[in-house]
C-alpha cells in the first residue's frame, strides 16, 4: 500500500458511524479536520481551520493564489475516496512539486454533499463569497441549526463573510476527483479531464393524506399519503426517462406516522434532479409538478414542493481543461475530455474564479457505496498528474 493509500484508510477509519458517514460539523468532521491539518503542516503548509470548518493549507507565496481541493464530508455509510482522495492527493502533489512560484491554497471543504442540512456547499460556498446566512437557520434532523453545530465545532458563523477570497487575487480552482461513473473504466483510461458539471436541484416534497386505523377504514374512503407518495416518485422517474441525459432520485423518505398498523397520513420525501443543460432541468421540473398537480387531485391527497438546493451547469474553463490535458499527455494517456453527472465544490467555486477538474478512474463507477474503490496505481497516476500541471501551470491566458 502507497503513503497515500494508507492515509486514505486511516481517514476514512474516523466516522460517526454507520460504516464511513462524516457528516458537516460533526465529531467525526472535527476529528477528520485535525488529520488533514497535521498532513498539511507536514507537508510544509501554513494550515488552519476557518470560521466554517474548511481546513486551509497554504503555501505562503505572496501574489494571486491558484487554490486545490475537495470535501472530506460524506454521504452515510459512503465509500473511502469520493472528495476524501481530492484532498489527500493535492496535499502531496503540492508537497512533491516543490518552490512553485506561484501562491497555492489546498481547502479540505466539510459540506459538499449537504446530508445533515438542506442547503449543500457551504465551505465552497463561504470561499466563493456566495454564501447565504439564510443557510445558519437551517436545521439537521434533531433539530440543531448550523450555527449552533457550527459553534459545537469551534467554527464562528460571525466570521463567514471574511473567508470570501478576492476574485482579483484567485488564479483558478482546480479539483482533483473519483469519475464516480463507469466512462473512464470503459475507456481504459486512469484519468480524464471534465468539459462541466450537469446542473442540480434538490427539493423536498411533502404529501398529505388521511392518517386513520388500518383496520377499519374501508379502502373506498382512504386518502392514504404513502401510495400517493408512491405514484408522485413513479412520476419522478418517468419525467427523468422522458427528458434528455435527465436524472432524478428519490433517496430519502419519511412515513408519518409510521406505524404498521396506521394509514399514513403524511409522506416527505426528497427530489435530486439533474441535467447537463438548466433548461432542460428546469423543464424536467415543471413536468414534475404538473403530474403532481393531476395525481394529488385523483388522490384526493394536498402536496408542498420546496426547493432545498440549486446549482446551475458548471462550464470547466476550456484554458485550464488545456492544461490538465497537457499534464495528463506528459504521461503518455491520451487526452479525454468528459463530463461529470456528480455535483462537486467547483460548482460554488466557479463564482469566484476559473474552474477545472481531473477525473481519476474508480472501479465499476460506483460511489455513494462501501463498494467504492480507485487502483494504488490510478491514484498515483492523479498525483503525478497534477503535480505536472502545478509545474507547468501558467495564469489564464489573457486573450482567451
Ligand atoms: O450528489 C453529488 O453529486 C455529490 O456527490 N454531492
Ligand atoms: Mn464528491
Ligand atoms: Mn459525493
Amino acid at each position: 500500500m502507497t503513503e497515500l493509500m494508507n492515509r486514505l484508510a486511516a481517514l476514512a477509519q474516523i466516522t460517526d458511524g454507520d460504516g464511513l458517514t462524516r457528516l458537516f460539523l460533526s465529531p467525526a468532521h472535527q476529528r477528520a479536520a485535525a488529520l488533514v491539518q497535521t498532513w498539511m503542516q507536514q507537508a510544509g503548509l501554513t494550515a488552519h481551520i476557518d470560521a466554517i470548518g474548511n481546513v486551509v493549507g497554504r503555501n505562503g507565496v505572496p501574489g494571486p493564489k491558484l487554490i486545490l481541493g475537495s470535501h472530506i464530508d460524506t454521504v452515510r455509510n459512503a465509500g473511502w475516496y469520493d472528495g476524501n482522495y481530492g484532498v489527500l492527493a493535492a496535499i502531496e502533489a503540492i508537497r512533491r512539486a516543490g518552490n512553485l512560484p506561484y501562491g497555492v491554497e489546498v481547502i479540505a471543504f466539510g459540506d459538499e454533499e449537504g446530508v445533515r442540512f438542506p442547503k449543500t456547499l457551504s465551505g465552497s460556498r463561504a470561499v466563493a463569497g456566495i454564501f447565504d446566512p439564510v443557510a445558519l437557520a437551517s436545521q439537521d434532523s434533531a433539530g440543531i441549526t448550523m450555527s449552533q453545530a457550527l459553534k459545537t465545532f469551534g467554527g464562528d458563523p460571525d466570521g463567514i463573510p471574511a473567508i470570501a477570497r478576492d476574485p482579483a487575487k484567485t488564479l483558478a480552482y482546480v479539483e482533483l476527483h473519483i469519475e464516480q461513473g463507469p466512462v473512464l473504466e470503459a475507456k481504459n483510461l486512469p484519468a480524464g479531464i471534465v468539459t462541466a458539471i450537469a446542473g442540480a436541484s434538490r427539493y423536498q416534497v411533502t404529501v398529505t393524506g388521511a392518517a386513520g386505523h388500518a383496520g377499519t377504514v374501508p379502502m373506498s374512503m382512504r386518502r392514504d399519503a404513502l401510495t400517493a407518495a408512491a405514484e408522485f416518485c413513479l412520476a419522478v422517474e418517468a419525467t427523468a426517462r422522458a427528458h434528455p441525459e435527465t436524472v432524478a432520485t428519490v433517496g430519502a423518505v419519511t412515513v408519518k406516522p409510521g406505524a404498521p398498523n396506521s394509514i399514513p397520513g403524511q409522506v416527505i420525501f426528497s427530489i435530486d434532479l439533474r441535467a447537463p443543460e438548466d433548461a432542460t432541468r428546469r423543464a424536467a421540473a415543471a413536468a414534475i409538478e404538473a403530474a403532481f398537480s393531476r395525481l394529488a387531485a385523483v388522490r384526493g391527497v394536498t402536496y408542498a414542493i420546496t426547493q432545498t438546493h440549486e446549482a446551475p451547469a458548471t462550464a470547466c474553463a476550456p484554458w485550464l481543461q488545456f492544461q490538465l490535458a497537457t499534464a495528463v499527455e506528459t504521461h503518455n494517456i491520451p487526452a479525454f475530455h468528459l463530463p461529470s453527472g456528480a455535483g462537486h465544490d467547483a460548482m460554488a467555486l466557479a463564482a469566484l474564479c476559473p474552474v477545472g477538474m481531473l477525473f481519476i478512474r474508480c472501479a465499476g463507477g460506483i460511489s455513494h457505496t462501501p463498494e467504492e474503490s480507485i487502483t494504488a496505481e490510478d491514484a498515483e497516476m492523479g498525483v503525478r498528474i497534477l503535480v505536472s500541471f502545478l509545474q507547468n501551470f501558467a495564469p489564464e491566458p489573457k486573450n482567451v
